[in-house]
C-alpha cells in the first residue's frame, strides 16, 4: 500500500510508493516544479514565474494520489492545484540519492586495465540512416568518452559532416577544423611527426573544448598509431592509491599556456582534476606540452605537487590502460575531451599521414542523445523532460 501524508504545518509531504524509500517533498519545491499553465509555458515548458512571485507562507493544503499514477497537490494560500507524475517524482528522488555520493557520475562507465572496452564502431552509412545506430554510437561517447566510426567520406572538410550528425563545432584559432600533418614550420607539436603522449587538447583555453574528432584522410606512413586512455579511470586510481596526491591535483589550479603563433596567446588557470562542489569528477586536463609554471600551489607544497603530477602521468602512460588502433582513411574517433586523453606514436617513412580535427561541443551531443533516447526509449538515461 502506498501512502501520502502531509505534515501538520503543511510544509512537507511524505510520499511512499514502496518503490523508492519514503520521499520527503517540500511545499516550496513542489510549488516551484508545478507544471500548470500559469507556472510553465504550455508551448515550450519554460518557467513563467520567479520565486519572489510566490507567497512567503506557501503550504500544502492537501495531497492525494489520483488515478493513473499522479499525485495531486493543493497549495495555500494560492489555491493552486498541481499534478505530478509519480514516475517523475521517483526519478528525481533516485537522482537526488545518487548525486550525493561518489567520485564518478552515474552515467559513466570506466574502462582500462580492469575492464574491457567493447565499442560499437559503426559504419558511416549506418549512423546516417539509422537513428538506433546513431544513438548507440553517441551512447558510447557518453558512457566511455570515446566513439569510433568507419567508412566516413574522405574529402577535405568532410569532418564537419561527421560533427553535424550530432552537434555544433566550436571555432578556434586553429580554424573551424584543422589539418594534422607533418609541417615545415609547425605552430604546434601536433603538426610534426613526433610522438604525442596522452593528453587532452587545449587545456589553455577557457572554456575547454569539450569534444574532439580526429578523422583520417591518409595514413600510409610508418607509425602514427592512435592511443586513448580513460582519464577518469586514471583519476580514480590516483585517488585510491595516493589520496593526498589526488587532493593536490584537484585542490589547486594548474596553469596552461599556448603562444606558438605570433597572433595567439592563450592562458587558463584550472585544476588538472576538476571536481564539482559535491566532489564529483567533472574534467581532467592534462597536456605535458602546455603546462606552464605552477603559481597557485603554495611554495612548500611544490615538490608534493610535482610528485602528484608524476604519479598521475605514470598511471596515464601505463600501457595496460590503453586502447590502441591505427586509423585508416575514412575512419575517425571522437573523444570527450574533458575525460579521455588521446595520443599518437611517432610517424616517419615514405608514406603520408593526414588527419583533420575539430572541436564539437559535448552539450549539443548530449542534447541529441536525449532526444534520440526519448524517441527510441532508453530506460538507462535521463531523457525525460521536466515532468
Ligand atoms: N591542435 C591539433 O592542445 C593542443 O595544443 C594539441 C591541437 C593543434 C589543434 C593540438
Ligand atoms: C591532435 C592530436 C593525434 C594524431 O591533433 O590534437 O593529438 O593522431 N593528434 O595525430
Ligand atoms: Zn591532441
Amino acid at each position: 500500500m502506498s501512502s501520502c501524508i502531509v505534515s501538520e504545518d503543511g510544509k512537507t509531504l511524505v510520499l511512499d510508493t514502496n518503490r523508492t524509500g519514503p520521499m520527503v517533498l517540500h511545499a516550496i519545491w513542489l510549488r516551484d516544479n508545478s507544471h500548470d499553465d500559469s507556472t510553465r509555458s504550455p508551448q515550450n515548458g519554460q518557467r513563467l514565474i520567479s520565486l519572489t512571485d510566490l507567497p512567503e507562507d506557501i503550504c500544502i493544503s492537501s495531497a492525494s494520489k489520483v488515478v493513473g499514477e499522479w499525485l495531486e497537490v493543493v497549495f495555500k494560500p494560492e489555491k493552486l492545484v498541481a499534478r505530478f507524475r509519480i514516475g517523475w517524482l521517483e526519478k528525481i528522488f533516485n537522482e537526488h540519492q545518487t548525486h550525493q555520493s561518489g567520485l564518478i557520475a552515474e552515467h559513466i562507465a570506466l574502462w582500462g586495465e580492469q575492464s574491457e572496452l567493447a565499442l560499437h564502431n559503426p559504419d558511416w552509412h549506418d549512423v546516417c540512416n539509422s537513428e538506433e545506430s546513431l544513438r548507440n554510437w553517441l551512447l558510447d561517447i557518453q558512457q566511455y568518452g570515446i566513439g569510433r566510426l568507419c567508412n566516413a567520406p574522405t574529402e577535405s572538410g568532410d569532418i564537419l559532416k561527421i560533427a553535424a550528425l550530432f552537434g555544433y563545432v566550436r571555432e578556434t584559432n586553429y580554424g573551424k577544423w584543422f589539418e594534422v600533418r607533418n609541417e615545415v614550420k609547425p605552430i604546434n607539436l601536433a603538426y610534426t611527426g613526433m610522438a604525442l603522449p596522452p593528453h587532452t587538447d587545449n587545456p589553455y583555453r577557457d572554456p575547454l573544448p569539450t569534444m574532439q574528432i580526429l578523422h583520417c584522410l591518409e595514413n600510409s606512413a610508418d607509425g602514427g598509431e592512435s592511443i586513448v586512455v580513460d582519464g577518469f579511470n586514471a583519476a580514480r586510481e590516483l585517488q585510491q592509491r595516493w589520496p593526498e596526491s589526488f587532493k593536490l591535483l584537484s585542490g589547486f589550479s594548474a596553469c596552461f599556456e599556448y603562444a606558438g603563433a605570433d597572433d595567439v596567446h592563450l592562458k587558463s588557470t584550472r585544476p588538472i582534476l576538476e571536481l564539482s562542489p559535491e566532489g564529483v569528477l567533472k574534467a581532467v586536463r592534462y597536456n605535458n606540452r602546455s603546462i606552464s609554471a605552477v603559481v597557485n600551489v603554495p611554495a612548500d607544497l611544490i615538490p608534493d605537487y610535482y610528485e602528484a603530477m608524476k604519479r598521475f602521468e605514470r598511471i596515464l602512460y601505463n600501457l595496460n590502460n590503453f586502447l590502441s588502433f591505427k586509423l585508416n582513411p575514412g575512419e575517425c574517433f571522437v573523444v570527450d575531451n574533458t575525460r579521455v586523453l588521446h595520443s599518437r606514436t611517432a610517424f616517419t617513412g615514405a608514406g603520408s599521414r593526414w588527419l583533420q580535427g575539430c572541436y564539437p561541443d559535448l552539450d549539443g551531443m548530449q542534447s541529441t542523445l536525449r532526444v534520440l533516447n526519448r524517441k527510441l526509449g532508453n530506460p538507462r538515461s535521463d531523457n525525460s523532460k521536466f515532468s
